[in-house]
């Protein structure tokens, strides 16, 4: 698959503060995101429900890609276009299972082995992190952009980093192999986070045409 969009927003409540998600979701889209994900730890589903239908509903209307993390279940239930899934979820070739054809599936990896498993269980894209130190996953593993490097001739499908990633750092993510970002806390934990998604964007498309003239 190509993806939509060289950034990746991940909404997650908490790093937002505590913010709504729909809010949040408008000046994710109005920085010219288009590819989305819900994160969400602690909402119970009956709750989380409702939310991941509005903004699945929103995403459609923006033509922005939207995906669901960790939860098979409530990705189906809410039709959206995909699921994201770790180490420690519903292994990626179950997940490939339980969702309809032609949806979307990313798996994190942090290794070359778990890199090659997620491509032989059919991942549609593979995430790499995290590449930089982050406040916000507690135990995550230090890869840096080096796993990149040594991915990029091996793995087919799209890459995207992630840990870590601020405008200030993007380029060099880009540089070593990956076609996108994911970030967390440099949008939703922006005071404004149209303007981060801008600027994320605007540094995202420099560096991927800075390394197509390389
Ligand atoms: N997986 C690896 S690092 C990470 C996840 C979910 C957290 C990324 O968050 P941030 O705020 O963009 O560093
Ligand atoms: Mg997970």
């Amino acid at each position: 698959m190509k993806l939509p969009s060289p950034l990746y927003v991940i909404l997650d409540r908490e790093a937002a503060g505590g913010r709504d998600l729909l809010p949040l979701l408008d000046a994710v889209l109005g920085g010219g995101c288009r590819m989305v994900q819900l994160r969400e730890k602690h909402m119970p589903l009956a709750e989380l429900y409702p939310v991941a239908r509005a903004l699945g509903e929103r995403c459609r209307q923006a033509g922005a890609l939207f995906l669901v993390n960790d939860r098979a279940d409530l990705a189906r239930a809410v039709g959206a276009d995909g699921l994201h899934v770790g180490q420690d979820d519903l292994p990626a070739a179950a997940a490939r299972g339980l969702l309809p054809r032609g949806a979307v599936l990313g798996v994190s990896t942090h290794d070359p082995r778990q890199a090659h498993q997620a491509l032989a269980d059919g991942a549609d894209y593979i995430a790499v992190g995290s590449i930089f130190p982050t406040g916000t996953k507690a135990e995550f593993r230090l890869v840096g952009t080096q796993l990149l490097a040594t991915l990029r001739p091996e793995i087919p499908v799209p890459l995207v980093g992630i840990g870590g990633i601020t405008p200030d750092n993007a380029e060099q993510v880009i540089t070593a192999g990956a076609d996108a970002v994911a970030v967390i806390s440099a949008v939703c934990a922006a005071p404004d986070p149209e303007a981060a998604t801008r600027r994320l964007m605007e540094r995202l498309e420099t560096a991927l045409r800075n390394r197509s003239l390389n």
